[in-house]
């Protein structure tokens, strides 16, 4: 049989990284059954397109992951498959709190013949088995013979042969420019950002988050060897293409065990697998200078801290507050003094907020070294705690948001402000800190750094940029490119004199 796994575009960003579940199942997926993978991220869709490739592909099961800001996409596109008689399974945090919704069990249409509920690295092998047979069942729940929830235990966990896999649609080098790019350095021909997970869980349960109720408090790893030898194996293909490779430890908590990642970056260290990383750390594990020294030494380029808000008031409303604003500076710095830069996610329209603290954030923001800040809206995601206390205050103005998900819109009302003025303050974070006079400030603030920091900063500051301002067009780049010419100019100018001024190479 043969299969597609397909993640619906998110409706606003181009993915800069393809999503790990595909490849995981497609790696779990029994002998026999041929696999292909559709990320609409990188190959937009749409209902007519897909229904004409699963027909000229002969695909005989769709399976699609998609979180809640998706789902109404891919409940659109499922509808579609189904309707020219090809079965649909469903999978992924959505649809394992909302299984009723997607099998049409609570007064709207059903939407998949199938559901897998939590994660389904083991149940997916039955599934494909029953398909094949015509015998799929309503929900696949993994649990264990005496019908307890079973979590996969990540000790064996499968080879995804990265050095094999057609990874054309992640290619983050522009086709026209792949050629020439190839003969630099060691070759940019390519450049992909890979998602790699060590470990599952995270214990802190804050209250507007997905991954403990889903994941559970039990957190699992990986061995240290496989996450190593998945490493070498990226390493090996980048190198063979002539191109780069990042990863991105997509682990929810990457030093939740500050133990077991020492040990995990030490063994990465020891078996040269470095390349550049991302992991998302919280603040408050980031205090051990040791654990700090080794992110640097393995690799490690940027650490995305949940911040959410500088104001501890709001920070205990959501259950987090282990996070402490008073050091988030130290921790930057900490950081940045080994050359490892953040990106600080924040939160608008919590429970104290009042107009004014996208202000507040920002006058705090400059205070620190320069990183990626982001700015998004507190949005109670189906099962959440903050969607059943919200839920019971009478809170929520959309209770199905995502069947109509509109991008940075609140679904409930904030306490000290109203939903535009929550929807004001997202709007000035952003266009203050991505602003032309803000990527040359961030680019200045490394004056005394190697031009490579600089030119990586501007670089990133210009994508993250695109995740509220859609910068997707041919004039929409040009009128980002001339905005920042100042910079780009003096960087230009500085590589130049840096090529001209190098040593001569020794005969
Ligand atoms: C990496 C990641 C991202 C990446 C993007 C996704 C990517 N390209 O990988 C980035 C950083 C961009 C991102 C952004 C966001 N993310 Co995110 N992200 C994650 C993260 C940390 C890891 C995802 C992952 O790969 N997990 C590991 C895989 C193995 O797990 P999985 O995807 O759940 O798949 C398993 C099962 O669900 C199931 N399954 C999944 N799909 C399917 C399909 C089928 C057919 C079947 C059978 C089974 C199945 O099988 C898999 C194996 O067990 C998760 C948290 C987490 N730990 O999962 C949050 C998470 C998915 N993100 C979340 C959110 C809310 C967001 C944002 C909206 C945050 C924001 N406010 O901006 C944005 C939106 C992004 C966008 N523009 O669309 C929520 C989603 C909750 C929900 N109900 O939808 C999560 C769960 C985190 C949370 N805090 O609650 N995210
Ligand atoms: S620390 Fe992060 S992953 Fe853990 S519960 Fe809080 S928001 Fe979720």
């Amino acid at each position: 049989m043969r299969i597609l796994l397909y993640n619906p575009d998110n409706g606003v960003t181009r993915n800069f990284m393809p999503h790990l579940w595909m490849f995981l199942l497609k790696s779990l997926t029994p002998a026999g059954h041929e696999v292909l993978l559709i990320d609409g991220n990188a190959q937009p869709m749409d209902e007519a397109g897909i229904v004409r490739y699963v027909q000229e592909q002969n695909i005989g099961l769709v399976g699609i992951g998609a979180m809640t800001r998706m789902i109404a996409k891919a409940y659109r596109m499922a509808d579609a498959i189904r309707a020219v008689g090809t079965p649909v399974v469903m999978g992924g945090p959505h649809v394992t709190e909302e299984a009723d919704e997607a099998l049409g069990r609570s007064g709207g249409p059903r939407h998949a013949d199938a559901v897998a509920l939590g994660e389904a690295d083991e149940t997916w092998p039955k599934i494909v088995e029953d398909a094949a047979r015509g015998t799929l069942k309503d929900i696949y729940k993994p649990v264990d013979d005496f019908g307890q929830e079973r979590k996969p235990n990540l000790k064996e966990y499968p080879v995804i042969p990265w050095d094999k896999i057609d990874l054309g649609q992640f290619n983050l080098v522009p086709k026209l420019a792949a050629r020439t790019l190839q003969r630099i350095g060691d070759g940019w021909g390519t450049f992909r950002i890979i998602p790699l997970e060590s470990g599952r869980g995270c214990p802190y349960g804050c209250e507007f988050c997905t991954v403990t109720g889903f994941f559970g408090d039990s957190i699992r790893f990986r061995t240290n060897e496989s996450v190593v030898n998945e490493l070498l194996l990226l390493k090996a293909r980048a190198k063979s293409e002539g191109g780069q490779i990042a990863v991105f430890f997509i682990d929810d908590n990457f030093a939740i065990n500050i133990k077991r990642t020492k040990s995990l970056l030490r063994d990465i260290i020891a078996a040269n697998a470095q390349v550049h990383w991302v992991a998302q750390i919280s603040a408050n594990l980031l205090r051990d200078e040791e654990l700090v020294d080794l992110i640097a030494a393995s690799g490690g380029k940027w650490v995305f801290i949940g911040m959410e808000s500088i104001d501890p008031a709001n920070l205990a409303g959501v259950n987090k507050g282990f996070n402490k604003p008073g050091e988030y500076a130290a921790v930057l710095e900490r950081l940045a003094r080994r050359n490892v830069y953040a990106i600080t996610s924040f939160i608008f329209g919590m429970d104290n907020d009042t107009p004014g603290v996208a202000e507040r954030t920002l006058q705090e923001i400059q205070s620190w070294p320069p990183g990626l800040p982001i700015f998004g809206l507190l949005t109670p995601l189906p099962a959440t705690p903050l969607y059943k206390k919200l839920e019971v205050a009478g809170r929520l103005t959309r209770t199905k948001h995502w069947l109509e998900f509109i991008p940075f819109q609140m679904a409930h009302t904030p306490l000290r402000m109203s939903i535009a003025e929550a929807h004001a303050e997202v709007k000035q974070g952003w266009a203050r800190s991505y602003s032309s006079d803000a990527l040359a400030h961030a680019v200045s603030s490394l004056k005394n750094k190697p031009l490579g920091y600089r030119i990586n900063i501007f670089i990133a500051r210009i994508c993250f940029r695109g995740i509220y301002f859609p910068q997707m067009g041919v004039s929409a780049w040009v009128k980002v490119i001339y905005q920042n010419r100042r910079t780009i100019f003096s960087l230009i100018r500085e590589g130049f004199v840096t090529w001209r001024t190098r040593p001569a190479p020794v005969v």
